[in-house]
């Protein structure tokens, strides 16, 4: 396997002149799209979580890292396609109320419209009453709520909770996901599948689809 410290270490210092050009030297030694962004850069998102946690790194340089994996990932983003274009479904996806986190929620948006679905990606700290609108508006089958805080997995619930009360329950199936998000928790808000990650969350939107 290829060694992605340089790769990991161009996030972690938030080095965003130097990541594009990185990637691309990734690509061309001959390395897979997939690997490259789940050793190079989510990888890397790890260990700034871990110094993030400990107090060796700061909002801002998190921040940094974060724009430089987005980066990144423009690079890779025509190489990662999941499958051909063929799908027909409406998907709405959104970072739940209070939550800010956004670069994992654009890898699955990403990968969803890699499969043909017609994707609204509303963003981030997204209440409940706009997922209800916008699943209104634009007719969607799918939704998927993203989390990435302990704090913040309850506003999935109470966003199901509004989804079921405005009778829309029934015309769409709603996907549930995010660093601290289960199998079991999604179960529990009665979501109807949880997916650990991108490529998973697309494959599972393709098959709500179908
Ligand atoms: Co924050 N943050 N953060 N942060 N941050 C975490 C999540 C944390 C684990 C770091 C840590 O302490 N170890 C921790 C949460 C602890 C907890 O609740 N258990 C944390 C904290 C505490 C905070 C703040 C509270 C810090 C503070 O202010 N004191 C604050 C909260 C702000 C808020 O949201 N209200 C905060 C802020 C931030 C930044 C703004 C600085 C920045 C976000 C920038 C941005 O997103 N634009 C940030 C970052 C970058 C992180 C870490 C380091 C990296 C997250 C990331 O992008 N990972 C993160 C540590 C970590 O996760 N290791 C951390 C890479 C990304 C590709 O993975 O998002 O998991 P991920 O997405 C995956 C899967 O989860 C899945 O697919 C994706 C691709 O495979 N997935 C879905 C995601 N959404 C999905 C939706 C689906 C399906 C699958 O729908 C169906």
């Amino acid at each position: 396997m290829p060694d992605y410290k340089e790769l990991n270490d161009a996030v972690i210092g938030g080095d965003l002149a130097g990541i594009a050009g990185m990637v691309q030297k990734s690509l061309d030694a001959g390395g897979d799209a997939s690997e490259i962004l789940n050793q190079g850069l989510i990888a890397a998102m790890d260990i700034v979580g871990e110094r993030m946690e400990s107090g060796d790194m700061f909002i801002p340089e998190v921040l940094m890292a974060a724009q430089s994996m987005g980066k990144g990932v423009e690079v890779l983003k025509p190489l990662l396609k999941e499958g051909e274009g063929s799908g027909s479904g409406k998907v709405v996806i959104g970072t739940v109320k209070g939550d800010l986190h956004d670069i994992g929620k654009n890898l699955v948006s990403m990968m969803i419209e890699s499969c043909g679905l017609e994707v609204h990606n509303l963003g981030v700290d997204i209440p409940p009453e706009d997922f209800v609108k916008s699943i209104r508006d634009k007719n969607a089958d799918i939704v998927c709520l993203s989390a990435l805080l302990t704090t913040t997995m309850p506003m999935m619930k109470q966003t199901i909770d509004a989804i079921v009360e405005s009778g829309l329950r029934d015309q769409v199936k709603i996907m549930v996901g995010g660093a601290p998000v289960t199998q079991s928790f999604a179960d529990e808000i009665g979501a109807d599948g949880f997916a650990a990650d991108a490529g998973s969350a697309s494959r599972m939107a393709k098959g709500f689809a179908a």
